[in-house]
């Protein structure tokens, strides 16, 4: 089955952007549930307003099996409470597919975790290749102070699962100690 045509798309360096992708926005209001301060989202949307999180410039392709997906994801620069910026975080819906991710501008950490508990940090920064590998799940986070992206590729027919990080969440956060990034346990696990 031809289900796609050949083409290009241009991936802006600087910005991470991808020209005439499809756009999706994360803003704080998508975010409930997934920091560990509650209240400080709340104060944030309430005193700031509903801050631009991330943004996912995805190539519009069929979800299917035998295609490659794939995106560019925007993290904007914050934290809420002293938890960085990060993507929601999912398990592929089939477990066994993987992924890869490729820094382009900025700093941050990609946080992966088998739903047994094993959690990994690795640090990320431009033209860093990082592998996602099957039944891992994974969740990008900015540690810097400037706007972290990388793109990303995994096979058509993986899914997204947020169900469970959204319920229980990871078992480690990034959070800012004197400036720094450190991980400490998720006090709600
Ligand atoms: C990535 C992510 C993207 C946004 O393309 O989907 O960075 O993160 P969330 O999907 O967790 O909101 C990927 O891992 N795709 O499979
Ligand atoms: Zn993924």
């Amino acid at each position: 089955m031809f289900n796609a045509k050949p083409f290009g798309l241009q991936i802006n360096f600087n910005s991470g952007m991808i020209n005439g992708a499809k756009l999706s926005q994360r803003r704080l209001s998508d975010m409930r549930g997934l920091y560990a301060d509650s209240a400080a989202l709340e104060q944030i949307i309430s005193t700031e307003g509903d801050r631009l999180v991330y943004e996912v410039f995805a190539a519009d392709l069929p979800e299917t099996e035998g295609n490659i997906l794939y995106c560019t994801t925007v993290i904007q620069p914050g934290q809420v409470g002293n938890e960085y910026h990060m993507t929601k975080g999912h398990y592929h819906a089939r477990r066994d597919r993987a992924e890869i991710y490729v820094g382009i501008a900025g700093n941050g950490q990609l946080l992966l975790q088998l739903e047994a508990g094993t959690l990994r940090a690795v640090p990320m920064g431009p033209g860093t290749a990082a592998y996602v590998p099957p039944y891992w799940g994974h969740r990008t986070v900015n540690t810097g102070a400037v706007p972290f992206s990388f793109f990303a590729a995994w096979p058509g027919d993986a899914g997204h699962d947020y169900g469970a990080i959204a319920e229980v969440g990871f078992g480690k956060l990034l959070v800012a100690h004197d400036g720094q990034p450190v991980l400490i346990d998720n006090p709600r696990r």
